[in-house]
């Protein structure tokens, strides 16, 4: 049985949000534990996180790992409002930068990871999502894209900024320090090469932890973003990262928005392909391919979802779906009324199965 999800911001940690995820029908959550909205601008917390070339979106937190006594809190208050949950997504800059950099610190970060691992694994938490990535999600522009004028994101040029030291994952990990110059400039092989360091310290931690280590693929998937080099901005790149650690817990966090973005590939052959290695599912639909294309309504972008779903199903696929994001809908709560539409489809296609 495929499972409905929702997920939840760090701020959204509270009995209204986890109500108003079983209203809308989810039964999983899946839970950011970073801070996106630390950015001192005063920008709301509303959304999808914003931020400048320089700052990002904002300050990562002080490296300090997760306890078990905060992740079996949780827990329990989901638990109590009829909530599993099934994810958490994304570590926190601070604690891996040097993994992602390949700097000074990162025999100690990767041992805090493993550490991280064996915590959500003792707290029952079966997926740890991750974006093995430099520049994380940048070039974003934010307009009217969607249905009836409706308030999203978008791409519409490649962001060339470089990034300044002490910054990585697109916030800054330098709380005291201001560093002066940038980011070294690397290519793809020395991706790979970190990426398969970090796969083959974690996977055997994580197949014994009883936790899946689920990938996103590059939001926006384009070969280059920063001056950095990106890792799955096509497809058939999800497949190499698959071959370099096979195992139940090297798994993908399938994001539909960002596969169907790609240029190359065809986002119905890339679901069929990868749907066994598949922890769990943002649901949700774009318009358009990088380096030009929106976000919109669930059922107006370029993906068939019901086609998607099918595809799911035939394969056996029981994991969660999450919307993810959705376009802003105007009225008193522009979240809300984008993640209810979105839910509210969900469902329904889903009772068609
Ligand atoms: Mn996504």
């Amino acid at each position: 049985m495929i499972k409905l999800g929702f997920g939840l911001y760090r701020h959204m940690l509270n009995a209204d949000h986890y109500q108003f995820a079983r209203q809308c029908g989810a039964t999983h959550v899946v839970i950011h534990l970073v801070d996106y909205f630390n950015n001192r601008s005063g920008a709301g917390k509303e959304g999808q996180p914003v931020g400048s070339s320089e700052i990002g979106w904002g300050y990562a937190g002080d490296g300090s790992l997760w306890t078990l006594e905060q992740l079996l809190r949780i827990k329990k208050d989901l638990s109590a409002h009829g909530l599993t949950w099934e994810a958490i997504e994304n570590f926190d800059p601070a604690m891996w930068y040097d993994v992602l950099l390949d700097g000074p610190e990162k025999k100690k970060q990767i041992e805090q990871l493993k550490e991280q691992i064996r915590i959500i694994g003792r707290a029952g938490i079966p997926i740890m999502g991750y974006n093995f990535s430099l520049a994380g999600v940048a070039s974003r522009i934010t307009g009217p894209f969607a249905r009836g004028g409706a308030l999203s994101v978008g791409m519409d040029k490649v962001d060339d900024a470089p990034i300044p030291n002490g910054m990585v994952w697109n916030m800054r990990y330098d709380h005291r320090q201001k560093r002066d110059g940038y980011l070294q400039k690397i290519e793809h092989e020395e991706l790979w090469s970190r990426v398969q360091y970090f796969l083959d310290e974690l996977i055997p931690v994580a197949e014994e932890a009883g936790v899946r280590l689920a990938a996103h693929p590059d939001d926006p998937p384009m070969p280059y973003i920063r001056q950095t080099p990106r890792l799955v901005y096509q497809p058939r790149l999800y497949q190499k990262l698959l071959d370099m650690k096979p195992g139940r817990s090297n798994a993908l966090e399938f994001c539909l928005g960002s596969i169907a973005e790609m240029q190359e590939g065809d986002i119905y052959e890339a679901t069929e392909q990868y749907a066994d290695h598949i922890a769990y599912i943002h649901f949700r639909n774009v318009r358009g391919k990088v380096p030009e294309y929106k976000e919109v309504f669930i059922d107006e972008g370029d993906i068939d979802m019901m086609r998607i779903l099918k595809i799911l199903q035939a394969k056996n696929f029981d994991g969660v779906l999450i919307p993810d994001h959705t376009p802003h809908m105007n009225c008193d709560a522009p979240w809300h009324a984008g993640m209810a539409y979105a839910m509210g489809y969900m469902k329904a296609l889903m009772a068609q199965l």
